[in-house]
């Protein structure tokens, strides 16, 4: 076990991937803006770097870090989310394959699934990844991947990550965990018996809300290279910059998840008291029906919070307009505040479909500001 695999979270998302420049003794990795690399001879590439889609050294350190800190083998930064969701699907599956997806997630994975891939041949069943019986029964004899999210966007589902690792290996197939609401902070999907994770580091990992990208972390090093085959081959990558934000981002993503699940607890404690609030959807409340999943598989419950109003889907969006500290927009897991109407912005795409979301519900993502300040807001966006 190298030295570095046995230092804590934090250690590993500040030095991994990072050590300082060779040449000037840049503590942080610069930002190496530059398209191709000069050849000593033709082939002869200084350190493995030949032309920067296939690999740059900023998208290097940050791929390194990704890998470390899912404790996994080998790290894959993409363009966005969606563009590394896209790039597993294409290495993993192919026309006629079938792949169980999670009657709740977010709406544009629904859409690649339903409107780009199916168009591809790819067969899809969404499935309620809680239900283990109702997964084991949408198996055929083509499925090649269960994807899962957990917790899910927007209702906060929970699948049991071990036990649809052991499904999908008992069917030849792969399971690949969406682990953006968790963060590799509060949970590590590979250690459960994982055999992919995706992230949209525009979230959690970016933490800012200032750059829009995506990851893939194996722990299988021959699976890890067919998926930087097709990293290179389709070319959804991170540019350096953005690499450098998702970096730079992940050095204090303790601190900031720390203070994410303090505030969204204080955030739901008020939520489960206020009479104009009629369910919230939270996996650390005891009677959340992951509950026990979430305690035994995560290490915190998570900064995102959902609920439903007491007057339908105008009251809803009332209390998203009267909202001024949370932000009202899409996205999440930056130190700001945000509030959003799932069924008219991030989830429109999955509106008729099976997995449309109740038009009453509001989702938060409850950032780190003082909490006094965000629970006062949130009074009197409720009235
Ligand atoms: O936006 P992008 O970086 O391509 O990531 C897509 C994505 C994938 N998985 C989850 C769980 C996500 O939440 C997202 C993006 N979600 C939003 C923009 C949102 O507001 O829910």
């Amino acid at each position: 076990m190298s030295e570095e695999s046995t230092h804590g979270f934090a250690t590993r998302a500040i030095h991994a991937g990072q050590e300082p420049d060779a040449a000037t003794g840049a503590v942080v990795p610069p930002i190496y803006a530059v398209s191709t690399f000069k050849q000593d001879g033709v082939g002869g590439l200084r350190g493995g770097y030949e032309y920067s889609r296939s690999a740059n050294p900023t998208r290097t350190a940050l791929e390194e870090c990704l890998a470390s800190i899912e404790r996994g083998v080998r790290g894959l930064a993409f363009a966005s989310g969606l563009a590394a969701t896209d790039t597993l699907l294409r290495t993993v599956c192919a026309p006629g394959d079938h792949v169980i997806i999670p009657g709740d997630a977010y709406g544009g994975t629904y859409r690649l699934f339903a409107r780009v891939h199916a168009k591809w041949g790819l067969e899809y069943t969404p499935v309620p990844l809680g239900d283990l019986d109702a997964v084991r029964a949408a198996i055929r004899p083509t499925t090649k991947l269960i994807w899962c999210e957990t917790p899910t966007n927007p209702l906060l589902g929970i699948a049991d990550i071990a036990a649809l690792a052991e499904i999908a290996h008992g069917a030849g197939a792969k399971l690949a965990v969406d682990n953006t609401f968790a963060s590799p902070y509060l949970q590590t999907p590979l250690e459960l018996g994982a055999d992919i994770v995706m992230h949209s580091t525009t979230k959690y990992l970016g933490g800012h809300s200032d750059v829009v990208g995506g990851a893939l972390v194996v722990s299988d090093a021959a699976l890890g290279d067919e998926l930087a085959y097709h990293q290179n081959a389709i070319g959804g990558v991170a540019g350096p910059f953005d690499s450098w934000l998702v970096l730079r981002g992940i050095k204090t993503l303790a601190v900031r998840m720390e203070k994410h699940c303090s505030n969204a607890a204080a955030v739901v404690d008020l939520l489960t008291s206020h009479r104009n609030v009629t369910h919230v959807f939270y996996p650390g409340l005891p009677d959340h029906p992951g509950h026990d999943v979430a305690a035994k598989q995560m290490r915190g419950f998570g900064g995102m919070v959902s609920f439903r109003v007491v007057g339908g889907e105008s009251d809803a969006l009332a209390v998203c307009e009267r909202a001024k500290l949370f932000t009202l927009g899409e996205s999440l897991g930056g130190v700001e505040s945000l509030i959003e109407h799932p069924g008219r912005m991030t989830h429109a795409s999955v509106a008729g479909s099976e997995l449309e979301v109740p038009s009453d519900l509001v989702r938060l993502s409850v950032g780190i500001e003082d909490v006094d300040d965000l629970l006062a807001d949130l009074r009197r966006a409720l009235g």
